[in-house]
């Protein structure tokens, strides 16, 4: 249950701003269950209807492991985009003009059928649903997002990648007059933002591109107009705003490699047993929530997942 008390809305606890985090919980409070008094799961063999009334436009009020919905005020206003701001809550406030229309994505490389989309093309063209996900940051905090996107296995399948294609190359708008973080003074980065999935990472089923989120288009901080989420794996691998998606035969490296190799892998699958160098991940804190949880393997989703790890030392694969 998510205690929402105003007394116990701390900066400790929340790092999101206490004012706002409340006028997101009042606009909330109407449709959402996130205040009622039965929260939590509902063992099936009690025969008990969940009770909890979903938000506007979204089909549940909690993910499938009965954890609620993270408020959309937060969803949206504490946020890692580095092209903007590292302060979470700023993020928002400068993304908010960001141009996101015209805007396209190129699926090229090592494909049959390369293509140039325009945003309109793919909501279009893919059926868009909603997939109610954990979202696991590296830094140990987390939240639960009722995204709306297709899987990027649609998208795969059309541009037809060659025999010879092992991986799958993201990259992010570098636009600095817009992303005011990918200027000067931030030369520990190496932009624009890129990202890579392995090939049968990039086909499953839970990896989608995501175009809106609570039953909305997504906003800028969240990664408009498209964004990459793989909920097993740490935040930094849902690579935000691509423009551009290459079929590859090589690991692809990451702005997060690159910045701190010792720190940061191509895998990133989340894990309680793999800490990071400077902090445990055995526990995390659910936004919203007071204490910590446990940490879970895969984010929750070892039963989908695990198969793809057979056999490898997930320690030196981090
Ligand atoms: N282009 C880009 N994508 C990015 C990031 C970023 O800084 N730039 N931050 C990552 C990190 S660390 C996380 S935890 C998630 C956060 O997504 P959210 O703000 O929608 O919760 O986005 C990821 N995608
Ligand atoms: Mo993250």
């Amino acid at each position: 249950m998510v205690k929402l008390r105003s007394s116990e809305i701390t900066p400790e606890h929340l790092y999101f701003s206490r004012r706002q985090f409340l006028k997101g919980v009042g606009a909330l409070a109407a449709g959402s269950a996130l205040l009622s008094a039965c929260g939590g799961k509902t063992p099936p063999s009690a025969g008990v209807v969940n009770t909890q009334t979903p938000p506007g436009g979204v089909s549940q009020a909690t993910d499938e492991l009965g954890d609620p919905l993270t408020p959309y005020e937060a969803v949206t206003h504490y946020n890692n985009y580095y092209e903007f701001s590292t302060d979470k809550e700023t993020v928002a406030v400068l993304a908010k003009d960001f141009k996101t229309s015209p805007w396209t994505v190129q699926v090229g490389g090592l494909v049959k059928n390369p293509k140039t989309y325009g945003i309109e093309d793919l909501l279009k063209k893919f059926t868009q649903e909603e997939r109610i996900y954990r979202l696991r940051c590296v830094e140990a905090w987390s939240m639960v997002i009722p995204w709306q996107g297709f899987q990027l296995s649609k998208l795969l399948e059309e541009v037809e990648p060659t025999s010879d294609a092992t991986h799958v190359r993201f990259e992010t708008l570098y636009d600095p007059e817009q992303m005011p973080g990918q200027t000067s003074g931030w030369f520990r980065y190496n932009w624009p933002y890129v990202e890579g999935l392995r090939l049968d990472e990039a086909m499953h089923d839970l990896a989608i591109l995501a175009t809106g989120l609570y039953g909305k288009p997504l906003p800028p901080q969240d990664g408009a107009p498209i964004r990459l989420v793989a909920p097993w794996k740490y935040g930094f691998k849902s690579i935000k705003a691509i423009v551009k998606i290459d079929l590859v035969d090589y690991q692809p490296g990451s702005l997060w490699m690159n910045a701190a190799p010792d720190e940061y892998g191509f895998y990133a699958n989340v894990n309680p047993e793999v800490d990071h160098p400077r902090w445990s991940q055995a526990t995390e804190r659910r936004i919203g929530e007071l204490g910590r949880r446990k940490t879970l393997l895969f984010n929750g989703y070892a039963d989908e997942v695990a198969h793809l790890y057979a056999g490898m030392d997930l320690g030196k694969n981090y």
